[in-house]
């Protein structure tokens, strides 16, 4: 096991800026375009607006092995795809009974969770909430308010990110603009 100094990380609330990022990552429309429901609005969006950043996750570099606690800050752009917010593209842990916190930042925004069981849960996120995702839930965010969505997670350096069960199945639950106001609504093309 590495044996690390300690460290400290200045974080940006408003803008999720780390003073010093290991890793940012950003990921734009057409890094998870087929993601939204409204397929056409994405396309249409790419062709004629241009490739929008959806999110960046700044974070620190650390080992990937046990007792290792990875952290970083995810920024959710204001907007809409069609009815649908912005998100990010949302995973399980490759190792399932890996848990995470989320502790919220700036901005208003949702945690949509599920498990394979077929469980939901979409929970309200706000500057200091701090927002438990147990062991076998998937999760994503999404950003329901008019300026950047900011947000601060932790997990165990093991975790992993697994993408391809969430690309092929997608969510339950979406989150939409219904009569100007953000609605929870059953996702069409589950699975
Ligand atoms: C959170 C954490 C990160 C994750 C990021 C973006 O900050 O869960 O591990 O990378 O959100 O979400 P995703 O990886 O699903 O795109
Ligand atoms: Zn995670």
């Amino acid at each position: 096991m590495n044996h690390l100094a300690p460290f400290v990380t200045e974080v940006d609330f408003a803008t999720g800026a780390l003073s010093a990022p290991g890793y940012v990552l950003q990921r734009r429309l057409s890094d998870m375009a087929s993601m939204y429901a409204d397929s056409a609005e994405s396309a249409r969006i790419l062709a004629e607006e241009g490739d929008r950043l959806i999110y960046e996750v700044q974070g620190v570099e650390l080992p990937v092995e046990e007792g290792q606690i990875p952290h970083c800050t995810t920024r959710i752009s204001p907007g809409r795809i069609g009815a649908e917010y912005h998100m990010t593209k949302g995973h399980y842990h490759a190792r399932r009974e890996q848990g995470e916190v989320y502790f919220g930042l700036s901005g208003r925004g949702c945690l949509v969770m599920q498990t394979e069981a077929g469980e939901t849960s979409v929970q309200t996120m706000v500057a200091g909430s701090a927002a438990y995702v147990p062991p076998f839930w998937a999760h994503r965010t999404v950003n329901i308010g008019d300026e950047d969505f900011v947000f601060f997670s932790v997990w165990e350096a093991r975790a992993g990110h697994d993408y391809g069960t969430i690309e092929r199945d997608g969510f339950r639950k979406l989150v939409v603009r219904r009569d100007g106001q953000p609605t929870v609504v059953d996702n069409p093309r589950y699975r």
